[in-house]
């Protein structure tokens, strides 16, 4: 390919509303523009890394039984109010209307239509186990579209469906599927780790997160840097950190005037902020729920979401606040809250706690040497506290990692939920009908390319993995009206494109700053300069993109250098 011919318009400047590196890098490489907020488009050598990325995915799900095929967008309302979703998903789900008036979504996935498919004509175990996926647009309609590919309103993904006859049989294409997730990361170039996303005991075999780490990555996750174990901080069990036992002693109320925050009042009465049971109130739907943690802890919405279900839980207002305990948020405690009035939840490490501080329900006064189960009661005890940097490791004990990560694939074993909505069964050996058991399995393409500059990037541009890199080589006559030099440079590139390298000559009349500026930002793995040193010593300059310094090459070994830094 000549260069002069790609379309790749690189800019100086980025578009100010930028604020990942991979959406600047994109753009001004010239690999994505935007056409409306959260959709993009995408320019040649976008197209090219998606199309590597998206053979990779291939390559691995056809190895491992899958079939491709290829779903519609437009999805009839009529299979998500089967399946109980229509109202579920609020705006986020893109609604249209055809000429006829009849309701339809874009397909921000396909659980509803796949099982559709499946149900006309899979009736037998005979047609069991069967895995089938698609590549494909999703839309979804975020209310703050950001980060550019990372957080889009139209994205690529590869969605896969498994179905089979039991749960034996979806463990084992989970685990099948698992390991294959692992093949396309690796062979992508990504650092990534595979986090448990699921609330079920350590080890939950639900549902598995495949991030990959980026400190511009929006998830949380925890990582034990001794052994395998990761999980998404949203579900990650905490283990009670047991303060040491003492004996009880009776509680009694201390004038606190003024002392309303945690700090304050640890401070003020000289006692770490362990020792002190954090009071938050929420609104959950209608209701006014209590949830204690200790001070130094943090709430975790997701999991308290999961002990009190609910359709809308937010913080209580200050109104509440007092309607419930008669004073204001700073001195509120459990002690003399009806738990039948409002529901009282305790995070596990509140009931180790021994002569503990808390709010009195009286403005400028807390309760010291207070002891949950004899100076209060709670509805439930539950894990429901954020974890932290520094826990041991649920699996080996050494003290767990936080990072931050981008979920470019997740794996979930949904079971029977959309069989048994949408009906599709199938009869055993023994003509017995069953539900089919499915899984469900997606990567991010997109959200893949964005991420693999989001850990491959300096301050020149990107450093595209050689495997995803539009193109494997650039090669950059230092001038093109010197003859010999660019007839030099024209020759490799003849022989490095008939051996079926992918490779760009800058055919440009610019300087060689400029063109060399354009392949570092561009992200070409493997740069040849062909120059003076050609004309004396036949030989040319070659540079990693991956590494500072060049080296020098002989003509007749270019070929062979270029394709053992490919195959690497
Ligand atoms: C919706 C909207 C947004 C959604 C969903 C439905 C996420 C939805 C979860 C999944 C689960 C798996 C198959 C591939 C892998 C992920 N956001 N999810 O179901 F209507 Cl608006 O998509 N689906």
């Amino acid at each position: 390919m000549y260069f002069s011919k790609l379309y790749t318009p690189t800019l100086r400047e980025v578009p100010a509303e930028a604020e990942v590196i991979s959406h600047k890098l994109l753009v001004r490489a010239g690999y994505i523009r935007k056409s409306s907020s959260g959709v993009y488009m995408y320019l040649p050598l976008a197209q090219r890394v998606l199309q590597k990325i998206s053979a990779i995915i291939r390559e691995e799900m056809n190895q491992a039984g899958g079939m491709e095929l290829m779903l519609p967008i437009i999805q009839p309302s009529e299979l998500w109010l089967e399946s109980g979703r229509w109202n579920v998903y609020g705006k986020e789900l893109f609604r249209l209307n055809d000429r006829h008036n009849r309701e339809f979504c874009l397909g921000p996935t396909h659980e509803e239509i796949i099982t559709d498919l499946v149900r006309m004509d899979v009736s037998s175990y005979r047609h069991l186990p069967l895995m089938l996926y698609q590549i494909q647009n999703k839309y979804r309609d975020e209310r703050r579209p950001r980060f550019g590919l990372l957080r889009g309103r139209e994205f690529i993904m590869k969605d896969l469906y498994s179905f089979d006859r039991d749960q034996a049989g979806l463990d084992e294409s989970y685990a099948i599927m698992y390991e294959a997730y692992t093949e396309i990361f690796t062979k992508c170039g990504l650092d990534f780790r595979p986090v448990e996303a699921d609330s079920g005991a350590i080890g939950g075999s639900g549902s598995h997160e495949f991030m990959v780490i980026a400190d511009s990555g929006e998830a949380a996750i925890v990582y034990c840097p001794a052994c395998n174990y990761a999980a998404n901080v949203e579900i990650a069990p905490c283990l009670p950190q047991n303060s040491k036992k003492d004996n009880i002693l009776p509680a009694y109320k201390k004038a606190t005037p003024g002392m309303t925050t945690i700090e304050e009042v640890a401070k003020f009465l000289n006692l770490p902020s362990q020792k002190l049971i954090k009071t938050i109130f929420y609104q959950a739907d209608e209701k006014i729920i209590a949830v204690l943690v200790r001070g130094d802890r943090t709430v975790n919405d997701i999991k308290l979401q999961r002990v009190h279900p609910c359709d809308n839980l937010e913080m209580a207002s200050h109104e509440q606040i007092t309607s419930v305990t008669g004073c204001e948020a700073g001195y509120v405690g459990p002690v003399g809250l009806c738990v039948k009035d409002t529901e009282v939840y305790a995070d596990l490490e509140i009931k180790d706690m021994v002569n503990a501080v808390c709010g009195a329900n009286e403005e400028g006064f807390h309760l010291l040497q207070v002891n949950p189960g004899i100076d209060f009661n709670v509805t439930k005890y539950e894990d429901i506290r954020q974890i932290e940097k520094g826990e041991p490791c649920p699996k080996c004990g050494i003290p767990l990692d936080l990072a931050r990560g981008i979920e470019v694939g997740q794996v979930f074993k949904l079971g029977t939920k959309y069989s048994e909505s949408l009906k599709a069964t199938f009869l055993d050996e023994k003509g017995q009908e069953n539900y089919i058991i499915m899984g469900c399995y997606g990567i991010g393409v997109s959200r893949t390319m964005a991420a693999a500059v989001e850990q491959n990037y300096d301050e020149n541009g990107i450093i595209w993995p050689v495997q995803i890199a539009p193109y494997h080589v650039v090669i950059v006559p230092v001038s093109v009206s010197d003859q010999a030099i660019w007839t030099a440079a024209l020759d490799i590139y003849k022989e490095l494109s008939s051996a079926g390298v992918e490779v760009v000559i800058d055919d440009r009349d610019e300087r060689a700053g400029v063109k060399f500026k354009d392949a570092d930002l561009i992200g070409f793995p493997i740069r040849i300069t062909v120059g003076k040193k050609y004309i004396e010593s036949n030989q040319v300059e070659v540079k990693k993109r991956i590494e500072k310094e060049h080296f020098n090459v002989s003509r007749n070994n270019i070929l062979s250098t270029v394709k053992e830094i490919i195959a690497r």
